[in-house]
């Protein structure tokens, strides 16, 4: 006798488990509701079932807001799908970006057009030059700051290479264009200052990246965000055999942290003419007791498009003696003595174009 009743609880409790394997596979919750309440009832075990009930339908409701096996290969796109992908959030972009392929091929013979290179990038850009991953929230809010004036050819390949770049560097950027009206003595260093001041009207960026138009990193490794310490990306260029011309030298590409900038009162304003202003930012941060970093000179590779000097850009005898007076000048010079107009602003979806007239004295 006690045998057959342990045999029949043994079905019993097989079939209960089986019934909920069922239940499980086919989750319509409102079947397991009724069983379980009468269950409950039948048996006058209230409350150790209800609790038993909200741990599996929690558990079941987990389960639902994964996406079924089933349903994948039958699942037809909808509008329901695109709304539901818009709500998924985001986590941070990783340290390290995992997509950066390393050295690059870099050539200037290829004749591009701006056209050509706007249809090749469209589709990744927002207006103005604008791009931030899909994939994840980016740590770097970055401004990419050009000083510029007619060099529309050494552009169209610098767009062509660093947007990429910057995409697979998983950055928040926008490419800024501060182009120098007329024909005065260009000042790349004050171009640079307007360059900090405008761009934060687009955006709340906090790393500002200067570069010069003609040059391309040749390895994607090559970082652009801001560090610990200002840094200073061109180490290793063409035109110098791939080496540092000198060790003080801050000229080409650099980055600086909003704070970093503040703290040295930004850039000179008053180096007219070819030379000398990188040096008197190198000082600038010395003096503010900062030092440099650098990548090193395999990623810190560097191509620069071949050109003539500029016209009204002749290396300026004044500059070097300038160098002198950095410590003494620098608390005046700077950001906070920098007086322009803006002219213009244009934006194309490969940049924001700002042209503006910085009192450039007459070559
Ligand atoms: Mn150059």
């Amino acid at each position: 006798m006690l045998k057959k009743l342990f045999k029949l609880s043994a079905i019993f409790a097989l079939l209960s488990v089986a019934c909920f394997v069922f239940i499980l596979f086919h989750r319509k919750d409102t079947t397991f509701d009724i069983l379980i309440e009468k269950y409950s009832k039948e048996n006058g075990n209230g409350t150790l079932f209800l609790e038993i009930k909200g741990r599996i339908q929690e558990f079941l409701k987990k389960e639902d807001d994964r996406p079924k096996n089933s349903e994948k290969k039958t699942e037809i796109p909808t509008t329901d799908v695109s709304t539901a992908a818009s709500t998924v959030v985001l986590g941070a972009c990783p340290d390290t970006p995992p997509k950066l392929v390393g050295p690059l091929q870099v050539d200037f013979f290829t004749r591009r057009t701006l056209d050509e290179v706007r249809k090749e990038l469209k589709g990744s850009l927002q207006e103005g030059g604008r791009y931030k991953p899909t994939e994840c929230i980016s740590k770097h809010k970055v401004a990419i700051i050009i000083p510029f004036r007619n060099r529309y050819e050494h552009l169209v390949h610098w767009l062509h290479y660093l947007h990429p770049i910057l995409r697979r560097q998983q950055l928040d950027y926008g490419v800024y264009v501060i182009n120098q009206d007329g024909d005065g003595i260009f000042n790349r260093a004050k171009l640079m200052n307007v360059g900090f001041v405008e761009t934060q009207k687009y955006d709340s960026y906090e790393c500002f990246v200067f570069s010069d138009i003609d040059l391309v990193p040749i390895d994607d490794r090559n970082l652009y965000r801001c560090f610990d310490k200002p840094r200073h990306l061109a180490v290793a260029m063409d035109k110098f055999n791939f080496q540092l011309p000198y060790n003080t030298y801050f000229g080409g590409v650099s980055s600086l942290s909003k704070a970093q900038y503040m703290r040295i009162n930004g850039f000179p304003n008053t180096y007219w003419g070819w030379g000398g202003e990188d040096d008197d930012i190198y000082k600038r941060i010395v003096f503010r007791g900062m030092s440099i970093s650098r990548p090193d000179s395999v990623i810190g590779k560097y191509k620069m498009v071949k050109h003539k000097r500029d016209l009204h850009n002749e290396p300026n005898p004044k500059n070097p003696d300038k160098l002198g007076h950095t410590q003494s000048t620098m608390d005046q010079d700077g950001i906070n003595s920098l007086k322009y107009t803006v002219k213009k602003v244009e934006k194309d979806v490969l940049y924001t174009f700002i042209t503006v007239d910085v009192d450039a004295p007459k070559s």
